[in-house]
């Protein structure tokens, strides 16, 4: 429908046409950048689960190639499920993934390049031996999935891959099982689990890697603990479709996975993202020595919806992923620096003054492709005054940027139209306890968003509008700080240097085109707001293009 034309994101990763879901298998080959992802080629809904492929030089500009691997075998017939990608030391590349098979029992088997010399990876051939895993004694059928990156233990001589699991009989706790193989064909159940936790459920999507805790570059999941290093544990919870991490202390001698803080931990802590977003996956990128972070952003429309338009959902910006050295708490995510390629003019103001309750337009032109960058800071006078406000505050069961408190929300509005009936609130919100210490909230208010429906008014209650968020790490000293990129239908935004990170995904019907505009925001009722420094570039296009084998004969 050409009408959607402009919900299209520009530099975010979608295919041409039809339903992507999570979770992404990223990997780095021979010079190129590759994305698998979970794929229906033939609707805009979940269904015929198959590889799709696209490759990149720089993690921004794609190229779609042919569909790697499809559902055509007894033990895939019912889908070619979430996967992973590990590089053995001689540089081959083996694939192991879910599939589910006639009879929808999960198994794990293996795909391997038809032809290694060939840097795009165009041809898959699966292994005879497949499947080479399935569902030992005690596991559900259908609980059974996602096998991660294998990591090598020397102290072991072999490779350990990790799969996601519950069990309903232990307080339907969600569970991570390890197995050793040598040869990637054979494989042995470790003893005990990695690690578990009650009460979460089916852990989909597993991830587990190493983060220095010392140094900002990434480590190769191989990386072994020890002093400097702890291991990052994701799940994707089944339950709540949120994504979940916990920093931690791994030891291969005991398959065990510790969490530093277990009021924190898997599936009970701290989201990799606050929004939409689900079914991320990592992977180590040699070239750049960095961990790279990809999720998927689902709709909040309905099916119906997304038949009609033809398509639906996307991936996120690629995220470096480092450990916050300040904090030793949290992770940082941060937009992979190639996306500053698509940086064209940029605008700078300066000391805006924010008045409590006011808004406040930057001209910037287009607003629909935009890079942010934007810092405030709160009258500190007033700031010694409130003190006791809103500290029972929660972004969620807020009513947005609407409800007004002594010192927030502040922040910018974007994908707002002219009189502000559309718009995205990316804000924070403070409160201040009795003995004087601050905690900061960072949101995104969807309320204010789509509320005209386009194809049929009967519709208009098609979308879930909410508030997200939660508290952001804030150090004596820092100022408030937030990154956001704007695209389309997408609003991605990095507080504090990407520790609480945000996704929504909107459908604008009055800022779309010319008509989008951004705004400054100051709705508390007690505090002047500074910005001190925003700073604006409008984005490139990514021209994301299929890519012809005929092309790479010429
Ligand atoms: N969807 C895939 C599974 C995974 C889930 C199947 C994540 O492999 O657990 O489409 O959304």
């Amino acid at each position: 429908n050409s009408m959607l034309l402009w919900q299209r994101t520009a530099f975010h990763f979608q295919p041409q046409k039809n339903w992507m879901n999570g979770q992404p298998c990223p990997t780095y080959y021979k010079g190129w950048y590759h994305l698998f992802y979970q794929y229906n080629p033939d609707s805009a809904v979940w269904g015929n689960i198959t590889w799709g492929h696209a490759v990149s030089r720089d993690l921004v500009h794609w190229l779609y190639l042919p569909l790697a691997v499809v559902p055509d075998r007894w033990y895939d017939a019912n889908g070619v499920w979430t996967g992973s990608a590990t590089t053995l030391p001689d540089g081959r590349l083996v694939m192991i993934y879910t599939g589910a098979t006639m009879e929808s029992v999960q198994v794990q088997n293996l795909a391997f390049p038809a032809d290694p010399d060939d840097p795009l990876l165009v041809h898959w051939v699966k292994s005879e031996y497949n499947p080479v895993i399935v569902p030992p004694s005690g596991i559900g059928l259908k609980d059974f999935r996602d096998p991660t990156t294998a990591w090598y233990v020397p102290t072991d001589s072999a490779w350990r891959v990790a799969i996601g699991s519950k069990n309903d009989s232990q307080h339907h706790a969600g569970v991570v099982l390890v197995y050793r193989t040598t040869d990637f064909v054979s494989y042995e159940l470790l003893p005990g689990v990695l690690h578990s936790v009650t009460g979460t459920g089916m852990w989909e999507c597993v991830d587990f890697y190493p983060v220095s805790t010392e140094s900002a570059v990434g480590l190769d999941t191989s990386a072994a603990s020890g002093p400097g290093v702890k291991h990052v544990l994701k799940a994707s919870m089944d339950d709540n479709k949120h994504d979940y991490y916990a920093i931690g202390t791994y030891a291969a001698a005991s398959n065990s996975w510790v969490p530093a803080d277990p009021e924190k931990d898997v599936g009970i802590g701290l989201r990799y993202d606050y929004g939409k977003y689900y079914a991320s996956k990592t992977f180590y990128d040699p070239v750049k020595e960095r961990r790279v972070l990809w999720g998927w952003i689902g709709e909040t429309d309905s099916e119906r919806t997304d038949l009609r338009k033809g398509w639906a959902s996307l991936q996120t910006v690629p995220r470096t992923v480092l450990f916050d050295q300040k904090t030793g708490r949290n992770l940082l995510q941060w937009p992979v620096e190639e996306v500053e390629s698509l940086r064209l003019s940029s605008q700078e103001f300066s000391n805006i003054s924010i008045t409590a309750g006011s808004v406040v337009p930057l001209d910037i032109g287009k607003a629909t492709q935009l890079d942010i960058v934007a810092e405030f800071s709160v009258d500190e006078a007033a700031l010694a005054g409130a003190i006791g406000a809103d500290v029972g505050y929660n972004c969620s069961t807020s009513r947005g940027a609407a409800q007004r408190g002594v010192i927030g929300p502040f922040g910018l509005l974007v994908l707002a139209d002219e009189d502000l009936s559309e718009q995205t609130a990316v804000y924070f919100y403070v409160a201040r306890a009795t003995d004087g210490s601050l905690s900061t909230h960072f949101c995104h208010d969807e309320l204010r968003h789509a509320r005209i429906f386009l194809f049929l008014s009967s519709e208009a209650n098609d979308l879930a509008k909410t508030v997200y968020g939660s508290l952001v790490p804030v150090h004596d000293g820092e100022t408030l700080s937030v990154r956001i990129l704007v695209d389309h239908s997408i609003v991605e935004s990095f507080a504090q240097g990407g520790r609480t990170c945000i996704t929504s995904r909107v459908y604008p019907t009055k800022a779309i085109f010319s008509r989008a505009r951004l705004f400054l925001l100051n709705n508390a009722t007690g505090v002047d707001v500074t910005a001190t420094s925003v700073k604006i570039w409008q984005m490139n296009s990514a021209f994301i293009r299929p890519f012809y084998e005929r092309d790479s004969a010429s």
